[in-house]
């Protein structure tokens, strides 16, 4: 399963309760991005300035570290990819990864929400979690670049008939239950 939506809509919070549910890991490549700058590693070396400002980081990148990490033991019984993929590309690499593997994608939900509460959310996060991305001019590149690069894919899902859209808007819970009246137990 995939979790989509603009940033701010709550990806990161839901991935992890509708995964939880499922019994497999969320995977977040911003996470994983996060965690190798964290750890001062070469690849968090590579994204730190791109992450900063809000743009992407290349699709090279990006689709080895999720190969690497779905050839793990843990995906075996499925996962969620919370934030992948955000770029045609990324699709492409995606559906060329699954054939190989002889599996294929169950939902694509997505998360929808008002471009200005998502602001408001964001800058409410900067003040507890001080995250370098979280500044009003970063939001709006990473608001700018979902709605060219990202927001066009799900139309891709759409037409595979794998869409699940559910409004991210209202409390943690109240989305939640949202997500789970329209997935399968
Ligand atoms: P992400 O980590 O995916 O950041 P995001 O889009 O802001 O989503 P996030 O998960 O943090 O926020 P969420 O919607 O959960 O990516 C960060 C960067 O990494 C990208 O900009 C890019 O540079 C790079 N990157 C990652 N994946 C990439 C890829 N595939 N290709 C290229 N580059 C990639 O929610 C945000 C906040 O809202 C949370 O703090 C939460 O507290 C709050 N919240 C959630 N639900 C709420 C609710 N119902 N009510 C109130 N607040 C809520």
């Amino acid at each position: 399963m995939l979790i989509m939506g603009p940033p701010g809509a709550g990806k990161g919070t839901q991935a992890k309760g509708v995964a939880a549910h499922y019994g497999v890991p969320a995977i977040s490549t911003g996470d994983i991005f996060r965690a190798n700058i964290s750890q001062g590693t070469e690849l968090g070396r590579q994204v730190q300035q791109i992450m900063a400002s809000g743009g992407y980081v290349g699709d090279d990148i990006t689709n080895a570290i999720v190969a690497d990490r779905l050839a793990e033991d843990d995906t075996r019984n499925g996962f969620l990819l919370d934030g992948y993929p955000r770029t045609l590309g990324q699709v492409e690499a995606l559906d060329a990864l699954l054939a190989q593997q002889q599996t294929a994608l169950d939902a694509v939900l997505v998360l929808t929400a008002d471009t200005d509460e998502l602001v408001a959310r964001l800058l409410r996060r900067a003040e507890t979690e001080g995250r370098e991305d979280d500044t009003e001019e970063a939001i709006r590149v990473r608001q700018k670049v979902y709605a060219e690069e990202t927001a066009p894919l799900l139309d891709v899902y759409r037409e595979r008939g794998l869409l699940v859209e559910v409004d991210g808007l209202g409390g943690v819970s109240e989305v939640a239950d949202r997500i789970f009246e329209r997935l399968p137990r």
